[in-house]
Order: structure tokens, then C-alpha cells, then sequence
């Protein structure tokens, strides 16, 4: 497959080095208004045809799909292109900007018949993924409580200095992952409340945000992030995620074990991931989900079906993220948006 690249920037260097491990796709064609960042692409990554904007790209090129790395405002113009050039659409998070700017682009490409993904990645990393199949293979019975928590002191405005100037920060950049993670495990959410922090004085945006989660199937889960937690060593980027059911527990520690406590007592399983050979820890685990990301992309479009965080999918993790906001102003219980 024929696969062109839009933004060349700080994460987008992982999404090219994973396919590049894909051998059944080539990136034959980048593009990046920023002259050294294409610069950096050609010469790293062997790509002939840089673009500085994507119209021209998709006039000279005929790319089977498109990987959209560029940030949320370039989205909407974007996307319509590809769209109108019948080319499949992988999307960075957060897509769109909001719940109502999706819908929009979902249906654009819907009336186009061209596939729209977006690029979630945190559940499928190793531990993520494994967690979702032991609970979904009812290891321990009906969940009926969740916790599901990202908690580090990690710098990330050093790599993505963007972060601190974000009026909206932790909940759109990060928590969209750990509550698309909550989605997976318990499904879809009817009511959900929230309070937010700002701890780092240096940021515009909240870095801490504590949800409540009440979940269809009438399981409750608290989803709670931080980037102001100091902790040695640092668990950036893991999750933690446990999840109480009818017949047992389940843990996910930050030594990288699964525990699952029955009454017949508890059994430990170690979920380490085995990063691609170009991944530079503490990015592993969230290198080795893009490789996995984009592997299960490719198979669901090669057997033409969605891919599990298809548009339609995550439209109702973006309604997550607008209700925490709407419930953090105004003190308040939000009934979340959900694809209808
Ligand atoms: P960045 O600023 O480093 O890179 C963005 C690049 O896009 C820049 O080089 C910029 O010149 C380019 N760009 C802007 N407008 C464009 C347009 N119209 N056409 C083509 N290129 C354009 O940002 P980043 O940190 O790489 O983040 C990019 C996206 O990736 C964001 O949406 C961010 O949330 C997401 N991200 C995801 C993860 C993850 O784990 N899924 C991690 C980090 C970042
Ligand atoms: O941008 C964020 C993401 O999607 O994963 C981690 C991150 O890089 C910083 O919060």
C-alpha cells in the first residue's frame, strides 16, 4: 500500500518508523509547510516527494491512504481533502477539535464511501491490550468498578511545547487516551462529573483532572490523570487500571503485571512490551502501540472492515472529553453526546 504522510513533526517520526517495519507499505510521499521538517524526512527516512501543502500532494500523487499528523486545526481542511480524492484516512487524536466538528468530517467521508480512522493508540499497548482481552474473555465475571490512572511528573512540554500553551491541556492531549481506554473496558458512558487542577504555574491549561464514570452496563470507574505527580522512578506513559468484577479483581501494577484475584487466590502475568528495535525508552510502550495500531489498521482494511477506533468510535470518546470540561465549569453532572 501506497501511504502519504501529513505533518512531519514531533510524533509523527513514530507513526513513519512504524510503517516502515510494515514491509507491505511504503510512505512515498510527505508533507509539512515547515521547509526542515521535510528536509529532516528526506533525509532520515528516504522519502522522495515532500510536499509543502497537501493539495499538491494529492495532484501529484496517488496515495492509497493518508496518515494525518498535523494538530487539530488543520484537521477539518485535511481531511476534507483526502476525502474528496477518495483516499482512506488514518487521523491524529484529538480529531477534530470538537464532537460537532467530527460528526461533520464523519459524515463527509461517510457520503464520500472513504474510510476515516483516528490514531488512538493507548489501547493498544501491550499491557492495555491485554488487560481489555482478559476482561473481555470474563476472567473475572461482570465489571462493576473501574479506576483507570495516569499519574507522572514527566516534562512533556520539552518535546510538545504546544502543551503548555493549550487553554484546554490534560483532559484533550491525554485523558482522551485513558478515557478511550475506559470506553474499551466498560463501555459506552451515560453520566459523568469532573474537577480539574492547575499545579504547574508555568501552563495555561489544567494538569490534573479527577472523572466519575457511570457506564451503560451500570459499572462505575474514576479515570484520574496528572502531570504534577512526582514519583521515582517515573511511570511515564504507563496506565494503571484496575478493574473489580463479580468473580474477581484484576491489577495493572507499574512493575508491569497483570494480577487477577479470584477466591481461589491470585495469578500474576507479566505484560512487558518488546518495543520495536528504533523505540527510546520512556516512549516504548507507546512506540510499540503505534506499530500495533497501525498493523490492525491495515488488516481491518485489507478484510474491509472499521478499525476499532474508527471516527464513528471515537466520536464518542471526543463527547467524553467535551462533558469533563462542561462538568469541571460548571460543577456539574454531563449526560455525554454519543454517535446516534
Ligand atoms: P508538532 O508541532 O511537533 O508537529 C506538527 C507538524 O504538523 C509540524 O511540523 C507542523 O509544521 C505540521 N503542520 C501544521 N499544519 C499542517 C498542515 N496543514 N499540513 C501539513 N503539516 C502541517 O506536533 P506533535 O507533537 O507531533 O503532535 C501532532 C499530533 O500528534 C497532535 O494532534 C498530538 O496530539 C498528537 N500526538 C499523539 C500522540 C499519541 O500517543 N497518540 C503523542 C504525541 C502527539
Ligand atoms: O500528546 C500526548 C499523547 O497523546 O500521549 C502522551 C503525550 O505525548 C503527552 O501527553
Amino acid at each position: 500500500m501506497k501511504g502519504a504522510l501529513i505533518g512531519c513533526g514531533f510524533f509523527a517520526e513514530n507513526q513513519m518508523k512504524a510503517w516502515q517495519s510494515l514491509p507491505e507499505v511504503e510512505i512515498v510521499a510527505v508533507c509539512d509547510p515547515d521547509p526542515a521538517r521535510r528536509e529532516h524526512f528526506q533525509t532520515h527516512f528516504g522519502v522522495t516527494q515532500t510536499f509543502a501543502e497537501a493539495q499538491a500532494l494529492f495532484e501529484q500523487c496517488r496515495p492509497d491512504f493518508v496518515d494525518i499528523a498535523a494538530p487539530t486545526p488543520a484537521h477539518e481542511s485535511l481531511v476534507r481533502l483526502a476525502a474528496d480524492h477518495g483516499v482512506a484516512i488514518i487521523c491524529q487524536k484529538p480529531f477534530a477539535g470538537s464532537p460537532d466538528r467530527a460528526k461533520a468530517l464523519i459524515q463527509y467521508c461517510e457520503h464520500r464511501g472513504v474510510s476515516l480512522s483516528v490514531h488512538e493508540n493507548f489501547r493498544w499497548q501491550y499491557a492495555v491490550r491485554e488487560v481489555i482481552r482478559r476482561v473481555r474473555d470474563d476472567e473475572i465475571g461482570t465489571p462493576f468498578f473501574g479506576r483507570i490512572s495516569y499519574r507522572n511528573g514527566f516534562d512533556v512540554y520539552q518535546n510538545q511545547p504546544y502543551l503548555a500553551r493549550a487553554e484546554r491541556f490534560i483532559i484533550e492531549d491525554l485523558g482522551i487516551h485513558v478515557l478511550d481506554i475506559a470506553r474499551a473496558l466498560l463501555g459506552d458512558v451515560s453520566r459523568l462529573s469532573c474537577e480539574t487542577n492547575r499545579i504547574n504555574p508555568g501552563i495555561q491549561g489544567e494538569d490534573v483532572a479527577t472523572m466519575m464514570l457511570r457506564h451503560d452496563g451500570g459499572a462505575t470507574s474514576i479515570v484520574d490523570c496528572s502531570y504534577a505527580t512526582h514519583l521515582t522512578p517515573d511511570p511515564f506513559p504507563q496506565t494503571l487500571i484496575d478493574i473489580d468484577g463479580t468473580r474477581g479483581s484484576l491489577r495493572l501494577t507499574a512493575d508491569e503485571r497483570i494480577y487477577i484475584h479470584t477466591r481461589d487466590g491470585c495469578q500474576c502475568h507479566k505484560v512487558t512490551a518488546h518495543g520495536p528495535d528504533w523505540s527510546t525508552p520512556p516512549w516504548t510502550i507507546i512506540q510499540e502501540s503505534v506499530v500495533a495500531f497501525q498493523a490492525h489498521w491495515l488488516e481491518c482494511h485489507h478484510a474491509g472492515v472499521e478499525a476499532d477506533t474508527s471516527g464513528r468510535d471515537n466520536y464518542n470518546t471526543l463527547a467524553l472529553v467535551d462533558a469533563a470540561y462542561e462538568a469541571a465549569a460548571h460543577h456539574t453532572v454531563m449526560m455525554p453526546k454519543r454517535w446516534s
